[in-house]
């Protein structure tokens, strides 16, 4: 079940102080290459032996493991945890920690510190030894999630493994299993021991499966042993949407969308049926405990985001987000790493708000965003929309994006679309990384604007984040191997390729040593003082006659 190479590359692991820390080598026709950061696990490795019955070997289990320590600063040697989180906070630098800092190209200290601080977190159950570790943070290169999962309507168990390989084969940093409807554990199963990078879910889903669908029949002992069940199995991070509370509800009465969070509807029906708080909320310490134990981090829901721009940025958005602040601290005694969901549709103008409160209110914990869509009017076009917003909000520091993809608001998204919505949702981010200054992000732009420059096609397609597609376009018009090399392509054809012309004026300027502004200015003072001496010859006269003029 190897997908192979992606064009152009392939696959070679870098060695940190005996880790194995993957990276992807695209070659290039001029002898050089350039490393690249690679989500696809043992997939593209055609060497690799995989067995999807078997699973990817544990990996991490190989690692060490330090000893739990004081969850937290405040708390004394009473409550231990084993989490990243708090082994940070102790000043360990763990073996997850020096695996990210080397595929980032970090000093592990700083790894250690951001972690420490809350501002960013690496998902990695101890139960998930397959994955290989990332990290969530907004000094890091910018991720991208990509949800799969079958509906009840659709979609079988193998079919839902092939997409969580596609997903990261495209690049992305984490993939959420948002299975409902039948063998939703088995369907995990197949997931969580063939997935190379975290796997995120959210329990209420499955608790909802449980009592067919009736958000009113929940209870918090339900909830707990499915959130304990998801944990033995490994998953890395649960979104929970603990900050619907009671007396939020009411608010989102006049919203022209209402709640679009699916979690968020459950939630809200549960506490309106019993006219009680919310049992994620009022059992929240038991729920850090055993995120404490399998080192879980929360993803707190935005079960109040707003689902169309006129909602954007309303009172029950931001009253949950308060809550969720609340909530960041709570867990964070507990030494449990978090991370903060965020809307949903937001028009441009309200974005940067939305990634300053977030910091504010909740300790800086990384931000992970639903696009925003920054319109409503494009269904079918909402990778895009959302992209627009992503890439804002990721540059005012949002630490992961969830990816939108062409289905979005219509139906289940199928390969294709999977692929389009992480290879769409990979430019808002390196875009973001870019603006942001992340210290390798401008390296493959150079690589690739170089190759264009020199009509080096082959490194052109290879250096682009979607290789076959960049090719594939090429060769609609011109398909022929010599083309590969010419210094044109169909859009301009032959005569008015740009680049072909600079390419024709530097080297007019080579020929006559013409590199610095200077070098110019005294070229077109030698023309013209030439011109002018011409002028002189013939006599300083405007108009010439006829075999004067003959003669030029
Ligand atoms: C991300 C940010 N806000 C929401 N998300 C994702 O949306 C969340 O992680 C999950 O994958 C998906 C659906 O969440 P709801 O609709 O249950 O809130
Ligand atoms: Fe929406």
């Amino acid at each position: 079940m190897t997908t192979g190479p992606i064009a152009g590359s392939h696959k070679q692991y870098i060695d940190a102080d005996g880790l194995r820390v993957p990276q992807r080598r695209i070659e290039l026709t001029n002898g050089d290459h350039l490393d690249v950061y690679d989500t696809s696990g043992p997939y593209t490795d055609p060497t690799a032996d995989i067995d999807v019955e078997r699973g990817l070997p544990p990996v991490r289990d190989s690692w060490h493991r330090p000893e739990p320590v004081a969850a937290g600063p405040e708390t004394g040697p009473t409550r231990l945890a084993s989490t990243q989180l708090s082994w940070a906070r102790a000043g360990i630098i763990t073996d997850e920690m020096r695996f990210v800092a080397a595929r980032e190209g970090f000093d592990p200290e700083v790894v250690r510190e951001e972690v420490a601080a809350g501002r960013a977190v690496i998902p990695a159950n101890h139960r998930h030894p397959e994955s290989e570790p990332m990290i969530i943070g907004k000094r890091f290169a910018v991720k991208v999630n990509a949800n799969i999962g079958n509906s009840a309507v659709r979609s079988d168990i193998s079919e839902e493994v092939e997409k969580m390989v596609w997903a990261t084969r495209w690049g992305a940093d984490t993939i959420m299993d948002l299975s409902t409807g039948k063998e939703i554990h088995l369907t995990r199963e197949w997931i969580m021991r063939n997935s190379p990078v975290p796997v995120g879910t959210v329990p209420i889903y499955q608790a909802l499966e449980k009592v067919n669908g009736d958000p009113t029949k929940l209870t918090w002992e339900l909830y707990r042993d499915t959130v304990i069940e998801q944990a033995e199995q490994g998953v890395d991070y649960m979104t929970v949407h603990a900050g619907v509370l009671l007396r939020y509800v009411p608010l989102t009465a006049r919203r022209v969308t209402g709640i679009v969070s699916r979690g968020g509807s459950i939630m809200a029906a549960w506490c309106l049926a019993h006219h009680e708080e919310s049992f994620l909320y009022t059992h929240f310490g038991e729920l850090c405990e055993i995120f404490a134990q399998y080192d879980i981090t929360f993803s707190l829901g935005d079960g109040l985001r707003p689902g169309s721009i006129a909602d954007a940025n309303d009172e029950a958005q931001f009253s949950e987000l308060r809550t969720l602040g609340e909530l960041t601290s709570i867990a964070k005694s507990y030494g449990v790493q978090v991370m903060i969901e965020g809307p949903g549709h937001v028009p441009m103008h309200k974005i940067v708000e939305n990634v300053r409160l977030e910091e504010e209110l909740c300790e800086e914990a990384p931000f992970y965003t639903l696009g925003p869509l920054a319109t409503d009017i494009a269904p079918a076009y909402d990778h895009i929309t959302s992209a627009i917003g992503a890439a804002m909000i990721a540059q005012a520091g949002t630490a992961m994006l969830c990816y939108v993809t062409p289905k979005e608001h219509l139906g289940l998204p199928n390969r294709d679309d999977v692929k389009v919505g992480v290879i769409t949702y990979k430019i808002a981010a390196h875009a973001a990384d870019l603006a942001k200054a992340h210290p390798r992000a401008q390296e493959r732009d150079n690589a690739l604007s170089q190759a264009r420059f020199e009509f080096r096609w082959t490194d052109q397609f290879n250096l682009a984040l979607d290789p076959d597609t960049a090719r594939e376009y090429h060769d609609e018009t011109l398909p022929a191997e010599p083309a590969k090399t010419a210094h044109f392509c169909s859009m301009c054809g032959p005569k008015f390729c740009s680049m072909r012309i600079s390419a024709d004026v530097r080297t007019y300027a080579e020929e006559n040593n013409l590199v610095t502004a200077e070098d110019i200015d005294r070229k077109i003072a030698e023309e013209m003082a030439a011109k002018s001496a011409e002028f002189a010859d013939q006599g300083n006269r405007v108009y010439l006659p006829l075999e004067a003029t003959a003669t030029h």
